[in-house]
């Protein structure tokens, strides 16, 4: 199968994040994607298709503000990597401010995701990657792998979070669709919510989202992913969650991802984008599911009977030493 990735990805760097009341290091960290790399053997390096395809997805004052943001922190006389910590919570006036503290409030939905200097650096290049897989299979390839990392299903149109800044999975989805493929579907089994994908096709007939995740109940993203979530206006069906409880093992994994695959089956996607997260492991340091590495084959041999052309793309998986092994089973079971 062939795989991208560009060494530009690496240079977001942060050291922290806002973990349980404090500070703890950062667990989106480059070594995740040298692990996947040295696993899978190495990956072609994408092109550059600049930023078209990103605003396609992406608004501008958004993509300004990534681009900015780190400057604007150092102007404010701040140490270390911008975080938010105020917000405009639902029914705030839609004011046009300027200070740093507060863009960062309007483009964030958490305080866990700081933007460095390489932060628009790495996101760009993560984008980049995923059109280059897209491309690939555009021109007839099964399927590609792009190694995506930072990730990006947390992030929406103008929000970063979840360790995501810029959606790969949706600039994949969105770039199949203007290159002619009419419907396309995007599976996601990373363990949390989707939650920026899902805002991103919420009212859209013509990206289907499916998401097997744990409970928001219990887990991140809280605010996304309940099984209600079903899509509006020309989007209403179009959306379909799946969540499972913490613990869940491969039997019950299985069953729900079988279950998305029958509502995107039902629905005759022309391509499929999978969001793959490898933090449904049973060690994994910030999640609760137990599939094993094994299990990771079976799971792709299941997505793979179904025969759509299929752009996969890395999402999270925070277990390093685990990571390459997971992935490539992953990928072998292709
Ligand atoms: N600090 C992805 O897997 N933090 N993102 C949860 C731990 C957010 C995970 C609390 C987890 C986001 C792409
Ligand atoms: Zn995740």
């Amino acid at each position: 199968m062939r795989r991208f990735f560009a060494p530009a990805q690496l240079t977001h760097a942060p050291a922290l994040e806002l973990h349980n009341g404090g500070f703890t290091p950062y667990a989106e960290v480059p070594a995740r994607a040298e692990a996947i790399l040295a696993a899978i053997g190495g990956a072609e390096a994408p092109g550059d298709e600049g930023d078209v395809p990103i605003r396609a997805v992406h608004d501008a004052a958004y993509l300004a503000f990534l681009r900015d943001a780190p400057a604007m922190w150092r102007v404010a006389g701040r140490p270390g990597e911008a975080i938010p910590y105020a917000f405009p919570i639902v029914r705030r006036r839609p004011l046009h401010l300027s200070r740093i503290d507060a863009l960062l409030g309007v483009h964030a939905m958490d305080a866990t995701t700081p933007i460095t200097p390489g932060t628009w650096t790495s996101a760009y290049a993560s984008a980049q990657t995923a059109l280059a897989a897209t491309r690939a299979v555009l021109a007839g390839e099964r399927a590609a792998f792009a190694l995506c990392r930072p990730p990006g299903h947390h992030a929406g149109a103008d929000y970063c979070g979840g360790y995501c800044h810029l959606n790969v999975a949706a600039i994949a989805a969105q770039a199949a669709r203007d290159a002619g493929r009419v419907r396309v579907a995007i599976l996601d089994i990373d363990y949390h919510h989707g939650n920026g994908t899902q805002d991103i096709f919420w009212t859209r007939d013509d990206v289907f989202y499916a998401s097997v995740h744990a409970d928001p109940a219990t887990d991140y993203p809280f605010f996304w992913g309940h099984a209600d979530e079903r899509g509006e206006d020309a989007g209403e069906g179009a959306t379909l969650n799946l969540p499972l409880p913490r613990g869940t093992r491969l039997d019950a994994f299985r069953r729900a991802q079988g279950q998305a695959l029958a509502a995107i089956g039902a629905w005759s996607p022309d391509l499929l984008v999978v969001s793959f997260g490898a933090d449904t492991w049973e060690g994994d340091p910030i999640s609760g599911f137990a599939l094993t590495t094994a299990d990771y084959a079976i799971l792709a041999r299941d997505i793979a009977v179904a025969g759509w052309p299929t752009v996969i793309v890395m999402e999270g998986g925070y277990a390093v030493d685990a990571l390459g092994a997971n992935v490539a089973t992953f990928l072998g079971g292709f």
